[in-house]
């Protein structure tokens, strides 16, 4: 099967501008009810009657994310406590949890878009599903464990960690399809090779990741370490979890289908909130368009990308690119603007060097200071070995990074596997060390 729900995915486009016109209204009037939003239309003189069309959305205020922590860790829920039958939470970067509840509808809107992911990622029911996204208050295990059920797969909820074991799963079980974040899908590659395991013991087939940003450098390597056609696949607790969006294993590398019947993008200006065209980069929000327990408007989830259809495209819903990093995540190095991402990007050419990296800021002083710390390959590593040739290879990437990025880096070349490995979690590839000296 090429699609979970034919008629959906392949929806013409008026149509699904007329869907989720019909959608938005009745959420404008579910949202109403909610004290938050309430006063929210009120205090920005919102007028909700005026709005008819979807394309006027951007004349509706934000959510961020700061409101879902004043109203923790229930005060956003829209339906009477015992309709509510899962409760996630992602942890903050600082203090409480963000909290969202499901109630029965929103479950089966969120297997409905991870069966739809797993189909586009390649999977098919009756085939084996190795689920190595954590378990628990994290919406990655439960998500994927949910769409890969009512699709018909056999799920595997190995969750995360414990690479022993998942490696002898991953031999005697047999499973076609693999989810887990990029980083640990290195892990288990690089261990898989390490042992001396042949693809030929292994029957994998598919990989959907994400949960973290990741790159095409990455992608070669998982695919060719594991065997697998290795998708994209991007979502976020407070708009359902996995599932928002998802790459087609046949239309690698052109972005990610969102699944717009449900979750509404905009694009919007970090700066003032404008609304950009597609293919600009901005701000990613969303609108949850049949979220019933915890619905959300035009929520800034800080995620930096575009949006753009595709014409070519086997869907009619809209891609997204790759995601930039988080708003929050830029760092500004001396004044210039920049994301981890785009030293990530020059690795890709970089055939000797390995896609493991670290990046260290620190301040000496008032100057702020980059250690760029990267794995040599076995091959370069034992040639630099050899001839001591470490300080001219560490230069010309210096000089590489700098023309590129504009920012000088100390570089430092690294022995294989010297960077800490994920251990099934999002990997933290940036340790800015600036707020706490
Ligand atoms: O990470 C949901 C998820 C689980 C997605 C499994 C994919 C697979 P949160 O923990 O709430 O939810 O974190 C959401 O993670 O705003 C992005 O910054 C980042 N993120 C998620 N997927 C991707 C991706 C889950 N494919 C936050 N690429 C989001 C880049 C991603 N960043």
């Amino acid at each position: 099967m090429k699609f979970f729900n034919l008629e959906i995915e392949t929806l013409p486009i008026e149509k699904l501008r007329k869907l989720q016109s019909e959608r938005l209204q009745d959420l404008l009037g579910r949202l109403d009810k909610i004290p938050f939003y309430h006063d929210l239309f009120d205090s920005s003189g919102t007028d909700i009657s005026r709005i008819q069309h979807i394309q006027d959305i951007h004349l509706l205020p934000f959510t961020r994310k700061s409101d879902l922590r004043d109203n923790y860790p229930f005060g956003l829920f829209a339906v009477p406590m015992e309709e509510i039958i899962r409760i996630h939470a992602s942890s903050g970067t600082t203090g409480k949890p963000t909290v969202v509840g499901y109630n029965r509808n929103d479950l089966e809107v969120f297997d409905e878009v991870v069966a739809r992911s797993l189909v586009a990622a390649g999977a098919q029911p009756g085939m084996r599903l190795h689920n190595a996204y954590g378990y628990g208050l994290f919406t990655g295990g439960l998500g994927l464990h949910g769409g890969a059920t009512i699709l018909g797969m056999g799920v595997i909820p190995v969750s995360g960690g414990m690479t022993d074991r998942q490696i002898m799963i991953l031999r005697d079980f047999q499973p076609e399809v693999l989810s887990c974040t990029p980083s640990y899908a290195q892990t288990l590659g690089q261990e898989i090779r390490k042992r001396g395991i042949s693809q030929d013991e292994l029957n994998l087939q598919y990989a959907l990741l994400g949960a973290e940003p990741w790159t095409e450098s990455i992608r070669t390597e998982v695919e060719e370490l594991l065997g697998v056609h290795a998708t994209n696949i991007y979502g976020l607790s407070e708009i359902i979890g996995p599932g928002v969006s998802q790459e087609d294993w046949e239309e690698k590398g052109s972005g990610s289908y969102i699944w717009e019947d449900h979750f509404y993008p905009e694009v919007v200006d970090r700066d003032t909130g404008e609304p950009l065209a597609y293919g600009e980069e901005g701000v990613l929000v969303f609108t949850t368009l049949t979220k019933q327990a915890m619905p959300l408007l035009r929520y800034w989830t800080n995620d930096i990308c575009s949006l753009h259809y595709d014409p070519g495209a086997r869907r009619t819903h809209i891609k997204m690119g790759t995601i930039r990093g988080r708003a929050d995540d830029m760092l500004i190095i001396r004044g210039v603007n920049f994301f981890h991402t785009q030293v990530e990007e020059l690795l890709e050419d970089e055939n000797e060097l390995t896609p493991n990296y670290q990046l260290i800021v620190s301040r000496e002083g008032t100057m702020d200071q980059v250690d760029f710390k990267v794995e040599a390959s076995e091959q370069l590593f034992s040639q630099l070995m050899d001839h001591g040739d470490f300080r001219s290879r560490e230069e010309a990437l210096k000089k590489r990074i700098k023309e590129n990025v504009g920012i000088s880096m100390q570089v430092e070349i690294k022995e294989p596997n010297a960077i800490p490995r994920s251990e099934g979690g999002k990997l933290k590839r940036v340790v800015d060390l600036r707020s706490s000296s």
